[in-house]
């Protein structure tokens, strides 16, 4: 039998060594070196659980696959001895409860990881007050191991600072995903409820392992058959098989949905009979799905129907959902990306204009979710003015994952220092240090609840991502949304260590060079505080000159302002006076002279010759920034070219050929803008700036063939 079992190892050993096409994410789980392998071995010898339910299955099923990968050999589970792992909550676990830990103060998602002695063994502990902190804590275990930081002394505890961690996916019922790059939508409808994909599952892991603990399912440009009685029970099916890992579901909610669906003549909030259908719609969702989320909602935005269509405010309207959730502990998020086709007023001034005066008027059970930005999601932008300003509201910071306004899948530019930026942001609401991150986790003003929200960037594709570095920014966005303090170097090292290697070499070269594509982007697309210079629709190219669309915010000639005497757009008193929605620190610096340049055009119009910190013009140091994204890109092509033979070929091919595309991409973007902005400014280029190779016309060509 022995002999049988050897051969059988023997042969699974000699398996090809398995293609690496990012499948796994960062739960990959290979065997490590041969030192790290000897130093966790008789630290985890086996895994012990009291208890049972589909988590705490969850969580020894990922450590027997984690463990047993690590480890090259199998970990199952088995009696405490020395080197176990000890697994469980005190209510289901006697062995957990006789240690009595200090798991108070963790809340019912955070967990606690001890080396500690149990019945005369030296063991590991994790524990938590309900399952899904084991489960949360089998990851950080396993993530401990994972970036090969020592396990042998643990005392490690950590609850999340954020209660909602929410994945927003914009997938339309077809199976298509607005503003997806990633494939199709990994929700097959047709197939549900009766068939269960298999990599739900592994979403859902993934989801997990970072604390991701909701999902809603459709395009925010909702469909109202998501709300129907089909929909609902093919939805009931998907989250009975995320729910072990702790991941409720939510829907986007049509705000006509008692029009089209249930055949009243109206959706207005304040009609008895609109109240009841909600009503109605939550008891039917709460039957089928009983930790059902809540509802996602996109109103008078885009075409979208809201409240105002009945004159009614957007607080009447978040309201009326909330209360037929209630009775269900069911969230409603609001969404504030709203502008409308009628109103001329700077479209960054309107959603704060909106908003504002309803601070207070939102029931406890309303989020009103926020994007980072005033506009929508660009490679930079100051914080949202609201931020700070609605001190009596639940306010949720959403973010965009999926790269719409950069690069898409093509480019690498890892967004969790973009996240950061924006969570470290000093609203100044309440003196310094009035972060958006205090904001946003309720401390600031006392809240007991706080959310983050990230527009998700998964498909189907095999990698989920369509790019291997954009995993980081699913995987960055979940720890952040946990820990708004953790640093994007950090997460950077986290990732890379469990994507690809720990190579001190590797990691070192690779996590600085992550840290920079993001300010790369930024200069080679929109620098010093430009903006939505995308072409229309798919917002990948460049467009600066664009200024024939219907609406005059969709133009980004109204963004640049480009003209004789300078670029940028006057959000100064004597402009729009959108720097006075900020706090009074901030809204004297961002229309006075020290205003940071990284925000110069977004505030003010500068003119070309204006003098620069540096002791250049604007113009020569707009050029300059260009350039700079430029050979940010061709610096990278090298650092990766270099790292041949240090990862997997496969990866290190696509990850070649991805950049060589993204440098296409940034001449494209210099060359364009440039161009076109010379075209006012009527200066050379200066010196270390290349000369486009085409004309102007050439790049407008080519915007529209896109
Ligand atoms: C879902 C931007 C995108 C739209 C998106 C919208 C939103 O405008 O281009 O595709 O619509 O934001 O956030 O609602």
């Amino acid at each position: 039998m022995l002999r049988f079992l050897t051969a059988v190892l023997l042969l699974l050993s000699m398996r090809p060594a398995q293609a690496e096409d990012g499948y796994d994410l960062w739960l990959r789980y290979r065997p490590m070196e041969a030192a790290a392998q000897a130093q966790v071995r008789p630290l985890a010898t086996a895994i012990v659980a009291q208890g049972a339910s589909a988590t705490l299955d969850a969580a020894k099923a990922e450590l027997n696959q984690g463990l047993s990968g690590l480890l090259n050999q199998p970990v199952g589970s088995g009696a405490v001895r020395d080197g176990a792992v000890v697994i469980g909550t005190p209510s289901s676990s006697p062995l957990i409860a006789g240690l009595k830990l200090p798991l108070t103060g963790l809340g019912k998602e955070g967990y606690l990881l001890r080396s500690t002695s149990l019945n005369g063994h030296a063991v590991t502990i994790i524990a938590a007050n309900s399952d899904i902190g084991v489960l949360y804590g089998s990851f950080a275990f396993l993530r401990l191991i994972q970036t090969r930081r020592p396990i042998a002394r643990l005392d490690l505890a950590s609850a999340p600072r954020l209660k909602f961690r929410l994945l927003n996916h914009w997938d339309n019922l077809d199976g298509t995903i607005e503003r997806g790059y990633a494939g199709h939508s990994i929700f097959d409808w047709q197939k549900l409820p009766d068939y269960v994909d298999p990599r739900f599952r592994v979403m859902a892991r993934a989801n997990a392992s970072v604390g991701i603990n909701g999902i809603s399912v459709n395009n925010v440009s909702a469909d109202v058959w998501m709300l129907s009685s089909l929909y609902l029970d093919k939805l009931a099916a998907l989250a009975d098989a995320l729910r072990p890992y702790g991941i409720r579901v939510y829907i986007a909610a049509k705000f006509s949905a008692p029009v089209e669906l249930g055949k009243l003549k109206t959706a207005d909030p304040a009609d008895a009979q609109v109240q009841a259908w909600w009503k109605k719609e939550a008891d039917s969702i709460y039957r089928r799905i009983p930790d059902f989320g809540g509802f996602v909602v996109k109103a008078n935005s885009e075409g979208q129907p809201g409240p105002r269509d009945y004159d009614r405010s957007q607080a009447d309207g978040a309201n009326v959902i909330a209360d037929a959730l209630a009775p269900h502990g069911g969230t409603v998020f609001w969404r504030a990306f709203v502008y409308s086709e009628k109103d001329p007023t700077d479209r960054a001034k309107q959603a704060y204009n909106e908003f504002k005066p309803l601070d207070g008027k939102f029931r406890d059970n309303v989020f009103v979710q926020t994007k980072n930005g005033a506009i929508d999601f660009q490679p930079r932008e100051p914080a949202h003015p609201m931020f700070g300003a609605m001190p009596k509201t639940n306010l949720a910071l959403e973010v965009q994952i999926t790269k719409e306004y950069l690069g898409q899948t093509t480019h690498l530019v890892y967004l969790p220092v973009l996240f950061k930026e924006v969570l470290d942001w000093d609203t100044m609401a309440k003196g310094k240090g009035s972060t958006v991150a205090k904001v946003v986790d309720g401390s600031l003003e006392g809240h007991d609840t706080s959310a983050m929200v990230g527009v998700s960037n998964i498909g189907d594709d095999r990698n989920w991502t369509g790019a291997q570095f954009s995993q980081a920014d699913w995987y960055g966005f979940g720890r952040l949304a946990w820990n708004p303090d953790l640093s994007a170097e950090q997460i950077a090292r986290e990732w890379l260590g469990m994507s690809f290697t720990n190579d001190p070499a590797f990691v070192s070269a690779l996590a600085p060079m992550m840290i920079k594509s993001r300010e790369a982007v930024v200069d080679y697309m929109t620098p010093l505080g430009l903006h939505h210079q995308f072409a229309t629709g798919h917002h990948y190219g460049p467009g600066p000159w664009v200024s024939d669309l219907a609406r005059p915010e969709w133009n980004p000639v109204y963004y640049n302002r480009a003209d004789a005497k300078g670029v940028g757009f006057d959000r100064t008193p004597t402009g729009s006076d959108a720097t006075s929605q900020y706090a009074p620190p901030l809204a004297k610096l961002f229309s006075g002279p020290d205003i940071p340049e990284r925000d110069l055009l977004w505030f003010q119009h500068v003119a070309w010759d204006h003098k620069m910190k540096s002791g250049r013009t604007l113009w020569d140091e707009l050029a300059l920034h260009y350039q700079s994204g430029v050979d940010w890109v061709r610096a990278t092509r090298s650092t990766w070219a270099a790292l041949a033979g240090q990862i997997d070929p496969e990866r290190h091919a696509a990850i070649s050929k991805k950049l060589a595309i993204q440098e296409r991409d940034a001449v494209w973007w210099r060359d364009a803008c440039l161009l076109y902005f010379q075209t006012f400014a009527k200066r050379p280029l200066p010196s270390g700036v290349e000369s486009p190779a085409k004309t102007l016309a050439v790049y407008k060509e080519r915007a529209l063939e896109w």
